[in-house]
Formats: structure tokens, C-alpha cells, sequence
């Protein structure tokens, strides 16, 4: 319940060919302070190579793969084999289902360690994930900028700082008409954590 402040808890925001649903204060900041340590201390970070355009780079963030089971994740080159969610983890993805109505058996943990660390122009499209997947994003920790724009029409930008504490949930034919990226950024930043919850079929 948000007696004090005007901000809605949940936005609906208009894209064509999307389905966003933005919810800014999922949880309080004491409860996102508190997810935000937990996950930056008690994840086994990692740093994957990626290809891209057939070379080799090591990943501009770092990443951690969780699941109900051993599904392998791919992407960029990447086969990514899951651990089995932890208490924490297992705590978030009931709040996000419990709010979305959705079920997810995956998340990707994303750290950016400061304003250098980004996340290039793709989709959540890979195969594994089926037609019309439903993405959930959770934010912690520094407030970086998402970017969207559309396949075809290129006039069709959008921008989202996410919260700490944020949900941002894409849905319908999103994936299948835009892509997104977190870009780096010059300023100083903080760390920041992204989960991307997923159903991997
Ligand atoms: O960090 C973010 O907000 C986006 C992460 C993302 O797009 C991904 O992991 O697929
Ligand atoms: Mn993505």
C-alpha cells in the first residue's frame, strides 16, 4: 500500500507490437537493499566469453544461470548449465509469479559492476524459450537506462530508467518485434543487479 506517494504501482506502457507492464516499487528499498546484498555476496559470478560477428570477447557484465532444472541455456555462443535456485532466489520468483500470474523455471542473474558494464541490442528469443516469451526483469541497485527499439520501424524508440526494487515484466509478441540493451553509461555508477526470469520449454 503506498499511502505517501502518487507513484502508481503499476504501468502499462503503450508500445506498438509490445506488452510492458512496469510495476517501479516491487519491493520497498529496504526490502531491495536487502535482496541486493544478499544476491551481490551469496552469487558465484561469472565472466563468459561471447562471439560476436564470429569474434571472441569476454561478457561486458558478469552472470550466473538458476533453474528447478538442468536445462542448459544458449545464447551468443554461450551454453550456460543452471544450480538449483537458492532460498533467496525461490522467495523472489514467488513474489514475481504471485503478481504476474505467470510461472517461470529459470533466471539469469546479470551483475554491472559500474557504468562501463552494458548488455548489447538483442531479443529474449532463443528457441528454448518458445513463441511469445514472458520475460520478468527485477532491478537492484543502481538506476540504469533500458533500452527499446523496434525491428522494423525505426522511428520506434523507447527509454526506461529501472528502479531499484523494479519489476518490468515483456510479454505478448515483444521479443518478436523489438529488441533492448542496457548501454554503457560515463557516468559513475554503482553496481547493479538485473534476474530475468524465464520459462525454458
Ligand atoms: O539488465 C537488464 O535490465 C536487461 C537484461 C537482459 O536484457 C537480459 O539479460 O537478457
Ligand atoms: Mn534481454
Amino acid at each position: 500500500m503506498e499511502l505517501f506517494s502518487d507513484e502508481p504501482s503499476e504501468l502499462n506502457i503503450p508500445l506498438p507490437n509490445a506488452t510492458l507492464n512496469y510495476y517501479p516499487s516491487f519491493f520497498t528499498s529496504e526490502e531491495a537493499d536487502f535482496l541486493y546484498e544478499k544476491l551481490y555476496q551469496e552469487t558465484p559470478w561469472q565472466q563468459d566469453d561471447i562471439k560476436v560477428f564470429g569474434k571472441i570477447y569476454p561478457q561486458p557484465r558478469l552472470t550466473a544461470l538458476y533453474g528447478s532444472e538442468e536445462k542448459t541455456y544458449s545464447y551468443s555462443g554461450i551454453t550456460m548449465f543452471p544450480k538449483l535456485f537458492t532460498s533467496t532466489l525461490l522467495k523472489i520468483k514467488n513474489q514475481v509469479e504471485e503478481r504476474t500470474n505467470e510461472r517461470f523455471n529459470t533466471v539469469l542473474l546479470n551483475l554491472y559492476r559500474d557504468g562501463n558494464d552494458s548488455n548489447g541490442w538483442h531479443s529474449d528469443d532463443e528457441k528454448e524459450l518458445g513463441t511469445n516469451p514472458v520475460i520478468a526483469s527485477v532491478s537492484l541497485g543502481a538506476k540504469r537506462c533500458f533500452q527499446m527499439k523496434h525491428k522494423r520501424d525505426k522511428k520506434l524508440k523507447y527509454k526506461l530508467f529501472l528502479n531499484h526494487g523494479s519489476l518490468l515484466l515483456m510479454s505478448g509478441e515483444t521479443q518478436h518485434h523489438w529488441k533492448h540493451q542496457l548501454p554503457k553509461t560515463k557516468k559513475m555508477m554503482a553496481p547493479r543487479i538485473n534476474l530475468t526470469f524465464r520459462a525454458l520449454i
